[in-house]
């Protein structure tokens, strides 16, 4: 038994959850066991049916890389909550900011009556943020919430009203963000009439568009765009600089550049989701950097706050100031936990140089996959970058994708108490987001049970 022994990461203060936890793979009972069982019957018969979960293990304690379940199984955490907990769960900096600001005041509602924690997160955030021109942020809940407020910061700016989004997108599911996904089931379908004025285009996707690079598929894109919608109707393009639920595909090089080019040229908001891939994850501080591409507008959720719900628009002051006074808010936004969380998780980031530690998770998960492939024609592909990579699993034979597989795979692995997830369109793609809180043995393991799953199949 061992417990984290990152440096960067206090062990000390943290009495329930957190990295004083047990670093290890522990399977008590056979997994759902009996206590998740009767939690799984009452979440039957007391939550919607249209919640699903996908790994039905009620947690009670998490922390460093694992989550303890209601049977004491220690699971391998390889999936973060889906890529929020990037400083851990229940980090010792989150824990004891979040406490303090408890004990003074829980909400006033900042529209309302302010607080300074409120300016110092949109100060961190213009500062971190790729470009050093001018920059405003405003706070909002969740992911899908702040998607919905760039574009109305966009439509603002511009006088204009269509959006265009990328095949395999996901931005939410509200109204306007299910409009802007591209996967039908579950997102969409039977939730329509979805917003008008959106549309989409093709995207970049390496292993399934012929081969073009990432110029040609740019220009396929603005083609297309140019022809069906027409600048002089565009306020925003938007995408996820790699894609998230689409299947961590990652854009041929020159992709991103070429259509923010475009953007400029033609007086359209050019709009980096960077909901998933934010926040050191891909071992950068946002996965913009990597194209060398400053978007007009930046979308940041999840990792943020280390678990507390907050999101950010963040970008060019003349289009985030281009609302009139009251034309953006809502009750919860920049929450004062929420912000309190935002600024230990962040300071965590810089001062634990989280950047480097997903490089490094990321070097491990590229070796490890790559054999993994080398061995196995059934991976088609291992893509992304730092600490944010999936593999493809394809039928070796035609390169068609194999969902089932994928699924089994999944299943085999938290069969044996491995948190993974699987994304993509066609659903054939695991994919890989561990906390940056996880120690080297505990990835290692993980990622071995899942090549063991694999193999076995
Ligand atoms: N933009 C790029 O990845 C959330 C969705 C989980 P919210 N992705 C996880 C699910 O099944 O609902 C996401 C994202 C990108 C926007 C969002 C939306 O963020 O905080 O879930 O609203």
């Amino acid at each position: 038994m061992t417990t984290v022994d990152l440096p960067r990461v206090s062990v000390t203060d943290a009495p329930l959850g957190g990295p004083s936890l047990p670093q290890e793979r522990r399977l008590v009972t056979a997994i759902p066991g009996p206590k998740s069982q009767a939690l799984s019957a009452r979440k039957t018969a007391a939550v919607s049916a249209g919640v699903g979960v996908a790994l039905p293990a009620y947690i009670v304690a998490a922390g460093g890389g694992v989550l303890i379940d209601a049977d004491d199984n220690s699971l391998i955490d390889l999936g973060s909550g889906i890529a929020v907990t990037g400083v851990g769960n229940s980090a010792p900096r989150v824990v004891a900011a979040v406490a303090a600001q408890l004990a003074q005041f829980t909400h006033t509602c900042f529209t309302v009556s302010p607080y300074d924690s409120y300016i110092e997160v949109a100060e961190a955030l213009n500062r971190l943020t790729p470009g050093d021109h001018l920059k405003r942020t405003a706070l909002f809940n969740s992911g899908a919430e702040a998607v919905e407020n760039a574009v109305k910061f966009a439509r603002s700016f511009t006088g204009k009203q269509a959006v265009v989004a990328f095949d395999h997108a996901y931005h939410g599911r509200t109204t306007l963000t299910m409009a802007l996904t591209a996967k039908n089931v579950p997102y969409k379908d039977g939730f329509g009439p979805f917003a008008p004025e959106v549309y989409r285009a093709p995207m970049s996707y390496p292993l399934r568009d012929g081969g073009l690079n990432g110029v040609e598929a740019a220009k396929r894109a603005i083609l297309q765009v140019e022809k069906q919608v027409g600048a002089g109707n565009m306020a925003a393009m938007i995408l996820e600089p790699i894609q998230g639920e689409g299947g961590f595909i990652v854009p041929a090089p020159g992709f991103l550049p070429t259509l923010l080019e475009w953007c400029h040229a033609n007086n359209v908001v050019f709009i980096a989701d960077e909901v998933q891939t934010g926040f050191a994850r891909t071992g950068d501080m946002f996965a913009s950097n990597h194209e060398g591409i400053v978007p007009d507008l930046i979308v940041l959720a999840k990792g943020i706050a280390g678990g507390l719900p907050l999101s950010a628009v963040t970008g060019r002051a003349d289009i985030m100031d281009a609302p009139k006074p009251g034309g953006i808010g809502g009750t919860y936004g920049g929450n004062p936990l929420a912000c309190a969380a935002a600024l230990a998780t962040i300071e965590s980031y810089e001062s634990d140089n989280l950047v480097n530690r997903a490089r490094e998770i990321g070097a491990i998960m590229t070796e490890r996959l790559g054999a993994l492939q080398q061995a196995d024609a059934r991976i088609g592909e291992v893509r992304g970058r730092g600490a944010l990579m999936a593999i493809e699993i394809v039928d070796p034979a035609t390169g068609e994708p194999d969902a089932l597989l994928t699924g089994r795979v999944a299943a085999a692995a938290h069969a044996q108490g491995v948190i993974v997830l699987t994304c993509g369109t066609y659903g054939n793609v695991i994919r890989f987001l561990p906390p940056l809180s996880i120690p080297d043995h505990l990835l290692f393991e993980g990622l071995q049970v899942v090549a063991d799953a694999l193999g076995a199949l």
